[in-house]
């Protein structure tokens, strides 16, 4: 039996409208499969350019075994390496992130520019080549300073994701800001289940009171309504607010229609109306941080939301951005990464309080982290069926799909090989 072929049954089981079979949510086998397999295929989101502000500055992104570095050089340029040294093999950089300005592994001091060329290798035989021991490179794709990577020789394509969410987050300008909380929080729940979650808002109302002030339920399941359309759902605050407005964005260039997962691609743009008068995406919709950001000079009560397959979300408000990264670390375990950026000129204490520009998510994140252990553990039992989403978790649905389409196309790419 070739290695996955049970994973290969499982994936043809999957139903239109319906969850996944038990078994790709909970077993070993589906989290090597998704680990060695499907996410090799794809480009996944590390992090933000403020998260390697400086030449030197780096960050590790993990997936399973799969350690890579991501490091900003002496020329700006953000590259991907695997942390793995050219000698015999060993792990170069042990802290999850860090400022260094070569990279030096520890165990015979091999050392490495920031660009992954090997400057100094100690006794080695005459004719050895150290320009044939530069640290083996990970694609890299820097989008409006969003940072993707991709663990694969060929990585799909990513022109149209570039363009889409470059040319509305570019306003925000991400090289000006800095990292100014960051939570590293480890779910009990497999990683797609936490994906899941993030894709509906059905379960909004009853389990998240703080982020429903501030954001409504607006635009998550529903959609947006088009330009010009003008059937307004009676009593619909949300859709009137949308259309007041679409003009106000009209005037400061930064209106756009709501961009869906367009035909085979993997994002999502919406411009969204904060409800209740919030300023921005905090506990009190006040202010998060005094500076604002992009081309605000005043506050604008919106934020640009983004959306990607398989493993991101990210939330431009006009005073910070809040990103996150999510990271399958076992069958029922998951780092979601949570960074909430500021502009660089920013005092801590004195523009912004940590405490309170984290809060509104530190308290959802906890509120989802619980909802999707009791999915996982729910799903671990003989009684879970493949279950119907909800109209409102259609989006659920366009995330399952894509993991089994392009676990599918791995699987055959692999047989084929
Ligand atoms: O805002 C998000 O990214 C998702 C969708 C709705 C609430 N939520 C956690
Ligand atoms: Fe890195 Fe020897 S394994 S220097
Ligand atoms: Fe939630």
């Amino acid at each position: 039996m070739s290695r996955f072929e049970s994973i290969s049954a499982l994936l043809s089981q999957n139903r239109p409208g319906l969850t996944l079979p038990r078994d790709l949510y909970v077993s070993q086998e589906a989290f090597e499969f998704d680990t060695q397999v499907m996410l090799k295929s794809v480009w996944l989101y590390a992090g933000t350019v403020a998260h390697v502000k400086k030449p030197g500055d780096f960050f590790l992104f993990e997936v399973a075994n799969n350690s890579i570095i991501v490091v900003r050089g002496k020329d700006m340029q953000v590259r991907a390496f695997y942390n793995s040294c050219r000698h015999r093999g060993a792990r170069i950089c042990q802290n999850n992130s860090g400022h260094s300005s070569r990279l030096t592994c520890p165990y015979h001091q091999w050392t490495y520019g920031l660009d992954g060329s090997l400057i100094v290798a100690r006794g080695m035989v005459a004719g050895f080549s150290k320009a044939d021991h530069g640290l083996v490179p990970v694609a890299l794709e820097n989008i409006g300073g969003l940072l993707f990577i991709c663990m694969n020789d060929n990585p799909p394509p990513i022109d149209r994701v570039k363009k889409d969410i470059g040319e509305q987050i570019a306003v925000y300008d991400l090289e000006r800001c800095k990292v100014a909380v960051q939570d590293n929080l480890i779910e009990d729940a497999n990683w797609k289940l936490v994906m899941e979650n993030n894709r509906e808002c059905y379960h909004c109302g009853a389990g998240h009171p703080e982020l429903i002030k501030i954001l409504g339920t607006y635009g998550f399941g529903k959609g947006l309504p088009e330009d010009g359309e003008e059937d307004l759902v009676e009593d619909d605050v949300f859709d009137a607010m949308l259309h007041a407005k679409r003009d106000e964005w009209k005037s400061l260039g930064i209106y756009h229609d709501l961009i869906e997962f367009p035909g085979d691609w993997w994002h999502r743009v919406a411009r969204l109306p904060l409800a209740n008068g919030a300023l921005t995406q905090s506990v009190d919709g006040k202010l998060a941080c005094k500076k604002l950001i992009g081309p605000f000079k005043e506050p604008e009560t919106s934020s640009l939301s983004v959306w990607t397959e398989p493993n991101s979300w990210h939330h431009f408000c006009c005073d910070h951005v809040v990103t996150f990264s999510l990271t399958p670390i076992g069958p029922d375990k998951t780092l979601l990464r949570t960074s909430w950026l500021v502009h660089e000129d920013a005092v801590e204490g004195v523009d912004y309080d940590p405490e309170h520009i984290a809060g509104l998510w530190r308290a959802t994140n906890k509120q989802d982290s619980y909802f999707s252990s009791i999915n996982h553990r729910g799903i671990a039992t003989d009684g879970y069926r493949q279950g119907p989403y909800a109209v409102e978790e259609k989006l659920c649905g366009h995330f399952k799909d894509f993991y089994v389409e392009h676990g599918k196309a791995a699987l055959e790419r692999m047989r084929v090989a």
